[in-house]
């Protein structure tokens, strides 16, 4: 089935209200940063009616948020040790909440799209590219000099139907998946007016065990195929650095050394793949997160084969440990410091989170839990994690 990847901010339809555009972002009037609802509106979906965005001039202080003052903001210390500091981009809250673009300008260097950079959204019919929502949070980027993280050109999920339908066929996958790859990258060209320099080319092609993935594509193409995609990025824009991304292959173990291997093969190979990213999601609790060792180790190893490395989905689960909330927030801040400063000591150059409020977060709706995984709580205050962050960012 194709998700939208939206679900957890889905209300009733009578909570459905039109919200004005952001000026400052750089959003035109008539776009649509949502989805599924109709071009020329943009909706905000059950927040209050004191969520609607005031627009504000360009140059003047942001309006005030509960909370949300800090002494130093991630971007600036990060920019100072040489790494960028991100997160991935929900389109809806950055339409409805003010909040929500003002901390992410404030904060972070880099930005990912959530979801809609990936195929179903981009290519939603054959031959029929729709770059608005993407293109919005592109825009966004630019006027608060962020760079962009291009995810993801081929996944098992998240798929337009027909791609799905195709794939199966056998028949012509290999140039529907050729085609999808060259319109993205030729719409997002570094020579030209909406460069995103780095993209995340496949996307968890290996099993937890270490096999290779039986996905669509692998099935459709066979075993080879992944080298054959990163070639097809690499001719579309022989700018673009393009990554190989996946979860639980941060520290050492057989997923990791799969991983590795694949990489060692393509690079070896002459396969234009220039980094890896480890996504991340981790959590508090034993063996709920790589050693600073291993996590070391993996990276070195990875780097010795000329790769750049880039943490690219990270956030710490709470749900996974124990004791009262002050114990599980200080034991979460310690695995961000942790994880943050052994990628900074090791050469890591991009470092992002998925998502950055507990107010937008994927966690709850897949573990059905609630949770609180991500430096920012709802009200976008900072959290103790925020706080260990800046500290290791600082050098202290
Ligand atoms: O956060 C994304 C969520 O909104 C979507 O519903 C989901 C669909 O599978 O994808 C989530 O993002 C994933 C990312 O693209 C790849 N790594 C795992 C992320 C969390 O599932």
């Amino acid at each position: 089935r194709h998700d939208n990847g939206q679900r957890m901010y889905r209300a009733p339809m009578t909570a459905v209200r039109p919200v004005r555009l952001n000026r400052r972002a750089g959003l035109t009037a008539g776009a649509s940063l949502v989805g599924l609802s109709t071009p020329g509106t943009a909706f905000a979906v059950g927040e209050p009616a004191s969520m609607n965005r005031q627009d504000h001039a360009p140059g003047t202080a942001p309006p005030h948020h509960p909370g949300s003052q800090v002494a130093s903001r991630l971007r600036d210390l990060a920019d100072a040790r040489g790494i960028r500091i991100g997160a991935a981009v929900a389109s809806r809250p950055l339409v409805a909440e003010p909040a929500y673009g003002d901390v992410l300008a404030r904060e972070f260097s880099s930005v990912t799209c959530e979801n809609v950079m990936k195929p179903g959204f981009l290519q939603p019919s054959p031959g029929r590219f729709d770059f608005q929502a993407a293109d919005a949070i592109v825009a966004f980027a630019t006027a608060h000099a962020m760079t962009i993280r291009g995810h993801t050109l081929a996944w098992h999920n998240q798929n337009p139907p027909w791609l799905e339908r195709v794939a199966a066929s056998g028949e012509n996958a290999g140039a529907a998946l050729r085609d999808h790859i060259t319109g993205v990258l030729t719409h997002y060209r570094n020579d030209g007016p909406v460069p995103v320099p780095a993209w995340d080319v496949v996307n968890e092609a290996i099993t937890d065990t270490g096999a290779l993935r039986d996905t669509l594509w692998a099935r459709a193409l066979g075993p080879g195929y992944l080298a054959d995609l990163f070639r097809w990025a690499n001719e579309a824009d022989p700018d673009a650095r393009l990554f190989y991304n996946d979860y639980g292959a941060e520290g050492m173990g057989r997923k990791a050394d799969a991983v590795y291997e694949l990489l060692r093969g393509l690079v070896q190979d002459g396969v234009p793949v220039h980094g890896v990213g480890l996504q991340m999601h981790v959590g508090i609790g034993a063996r709920q997160s790589p050693s600073r060792p291993d996590l070391a180790a993996n990276i070195a190893r990875l780097r010795a084969l000329g790769l750049e490395v880039h943490v690219t989905e990270m956030d710490v689960k709470l749900q996974t440990g124990t004791g009262t909330d002050d114990e599980r927030l200080a034991e979460q801040a310690q695995v961000y410091a942790d994880i943050l400063g052994t990628c900074i000591e090791a050469g890591v150059t991009s470092f992002t989170f998925w998502g950055f409020t507990d107010a937008h977060s994927w966690i709850p709706g897949f573990t059905g839990k609630p949770d609180g995984a991500l430096p920012f709580d709802t009200t976008y205050a900072p959290k103790p994690a925020y706080h260990a962050l800046t500290r290791v960012l600082a050098g202290g």
